[in-house]
C-alpha cells in the first residue's frame, strides 16, 4: 500500500561504556527485527572497514599515535564519509538513502561517543560537538547505563586505548551531561533478557513513529 511504499526507516543508537552489553544487544534486536520481518541492519562506528577506519583502528591499537583533535577529526569523518553521497556510484550503501528507502538502522555508537569520549581527554565540548553538526540525528538513542565500576567487575577490557577504568569513570560523567529528553536510559545491569525487552519496546514505538512519517533531522536538534 501507498503509506509502507513512503515509510521510512529509524535511525536507532546504541551507547554506553565499554562492557555495557551494547555491542550483544544489538546483535539480539537486530536478530528479532529480522525474524519479525523488518528490513533492518547493523552498524558500527567507528567502521574500520574505509580508509579512514583503517588509521582509526590503528590509533586504537596503539599502533599509531595522533594528536587528540586529529583523531576526534577522523571519527567525525568516519560519520560523514558513511552519511550520504550524492556522487558515490554505491549510495545505496549509505545511511540517508538505507533509511529512506525504509530499512532501518541499529548503529553501535554514534557521535555522542565521538564527543564523550574526546572531551573526556579535556577538549571543549562545543569544538567536540561542531564537526558533528548535519549529520543524521538519531529517532532514538538507546543508553545502556553502567558505573564504570560495575562494567570494569566485568572483566575483559582489550588492550585497547581508553579501555581502563579511570577514563572510563571520565566518559560516564561525558555522557551524563549529553544526555537530554530523547535519550532513553536502560538498566544495563539487569539479565541479558529483561534488557532486551525494555529496548525491543522502546525500538518498536521509535520505528511506529517513523513509519507514521516524523521527517529526518539533523544533529544538533
Ligand atoms: P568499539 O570498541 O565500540 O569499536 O569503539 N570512540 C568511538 C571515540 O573515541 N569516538 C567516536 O566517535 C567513536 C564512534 C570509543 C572503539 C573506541 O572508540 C571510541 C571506543
Amino acid at each position: 500500500n501507498k503509506e509502507s511504499i513512503s515509510s521510512r526507516g529509524a535511525l536507532i543508537v546504541l551507547e554506553g561504556l565499554d562492557r555495557c552489553g551494547k555491542t550483544s544487544q544489538s546483535g539480539r534486536l537486530y536478530k528479532y527485527l529480522d525474524e519479525q520481518g523488518h528490513s533492518v541492519e547493523s552498524w558500527r562506528f567507528p567502521d574500520r572497514n574505509t580508509g579512514v577506519g583503517q588509521m582509526i583502528s590503528s590509533y586504537l591499537a596503539n599502533k599509531s599515535q595522533l594528536d587528540d583533535h586529529a583523531i576526534h577529526l577522523l571519527f567525525s569523518a568516519n560519520r560523514w564519509e558513511k552519511r550520504s553521497d550524492s556522487i558515490s556510484e554505491n549510495m545505496q550503501s549509505l545511511m540517508e538513502e538505507k533509511l529512506k528507502s525504509g530499512t532501518t538502522l541499529i548503529v553501535d555508537r554514534y557521535s555522542y561517543s565521538g564527543v564523550a569520549f574526546s572531551s573526556s581527554k579535556g577538549l571543549d565540548i562545543e569544538w567536540c560537538k561542531a564537526p558533528e553538526i548535519g549529520l543524521l540525528a538519531p529517532d532514538l538513542v538507546v543508553y545502556l547505563d553502567i558505573s564504570p565500576e560495575k562494567a570494569a567487575e566485568r572483566g575483559g577490557y582489550g588492550d585497547e586505548r581508553y579501555e581502563q577504568l579511570e577514563f572510563q569513570k571520565k566518559v560516564a560523567g561525558s555522557y551524563l551531561s549529553l544526555r537530554d529528553s530523547s535519550w532513553k536510559v536502560i538498566d544495563a545491569t539487569l539479565s541479558i533478557e529483561d534488557v532486551e525487552k525494555k529496548l525491543r519496546e522502546v525500538v518498536l514505538d521509535c520505528m511506529m513513529t517513523c513509519h507514521k512519517g516524523k521527517p529526518l533531522s539533523q544533529l544538533w536538534p
